[in-house]
């Protein structure tokens, strides 16, 4: 990882998706290069960590099995780690952390937060990795209906308490957790919004937190309808220094050199305020 620079800034996580929408033409071959050399190009562009994920969770999107994730994500970490890159696993199986893990990832991201795989905080703890635990109430075909929320950020806030105590039960390391509301997952736009305002109330915790608004659908609704989602980075660089702001550990975005602009100009405003 760059040196940290003196003003805390958050971390940047490069999100590399190995989907078959991402990279689909081409052979197999083809296209697990092409992961390969994204996920150093954002390296390159100045991502502390690439998050390699190899099943969309996207509103609606059908499960992928865990052999067929496998088959898409481990041959990428494995080559990234191999040039030294940082790599995060994006995955609810536990299955797929191990062999992450075992190929060299550090960090495991895990969107569920430990509800989709019982044997997913088995393998935390024992991999001792990093652990990204999101809130998460349900699977992508499931979630638009579950979306109530009394108080969205005191429900989100007991829901990820309930899950740090199931972590302490099974041993989890506290200082490997990193804690992420979710946006957009079981959320609308006014709840992600919710969220964002008020992520000091999650912050009380304890724990660090992960933000990952980039190019997500509520983003959408500030430009023209039919604008395509990279048009949704600028929006995503400015939550990027509100993020730093209130001081989250990190930040995961698709566009890493808008973020960079954007948390640069936090860091210099920020030394400003030393005399
Ligand atoms: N969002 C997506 C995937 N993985 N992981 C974390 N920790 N937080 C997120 O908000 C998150 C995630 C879905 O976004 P994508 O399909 O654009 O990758």
């Amino acid at each position: 990882m760059r040196r940290r620079p003196q003003v805390p800034v958050p971390r940047v996580m490069g999100i590399l998706n190995v989907t078959p929408d991402s990279f689909s033409d081409g052979g197999q071959f083809e296209h697990v290069d092409r992961a390969i050399a994204h996920g150093i190009t954002l390296r390159n562009q100045g991502a502390d960590v690439v998050d390699v994920g190899g099943e969309s969770t996207r509103p609606g999107a059908v499960r992928v099995p865990p052999a067929q994730e496998q088959e898409r994500v481990i041959p990428v970490i494995a080559a990234l780690v191999s040039e030294g890159v940082s790599v995060s696993i994006d995955t609810m199986n536990a299955g797929t952390a191990l062999a992450a893990a075992q190929a060299g990832a550090s960090i495991i991201n895990d969107v569920s937060g430990g509800l989709a795989d019982p044997q997913m905080y088995r393998v935390v703890a024992e991999t001792d990795l990093h652990y990204i635990a999101m809130h998460w109430r349900g699977h992508s075909t499931e979630m638009a209906n579950l979306a109530t929320y009394d108080d969205v950020v005191a429900d989100v806030r007991a829901e990820l308490r309930d899950r740090l105590a199931e972590m302490m039960v099974w041993g989890i390391n506290p200082d490997r957790i990193v804690l992420d509301p979710g946006l957009g997952f079981a959320k609308s736009a006014r709840h992600n919004w919710s969220l964002l305002a008020r992520l000091e109330e999650l912050s009380t915790l304890g724990y660090p937190l992960l933000i990952g608004a980039s190019r997500k659908r509520f983003l959408g609704k500030l430009g023209p309808a039919d604008a395509p989602t990279s048009e949704r980075d600028l929006a995503t660089a400015i939550i990027s220094t509100i993020a730093a702001q209130q001081g989250v550990w990190g930040v995961r975005v698709h566009d890493v050199p808008s973020t960079q602009v954007a948390l640069s100009l936090y860091t210099e405003m920020q030394k400003g305020k030393k005399r």
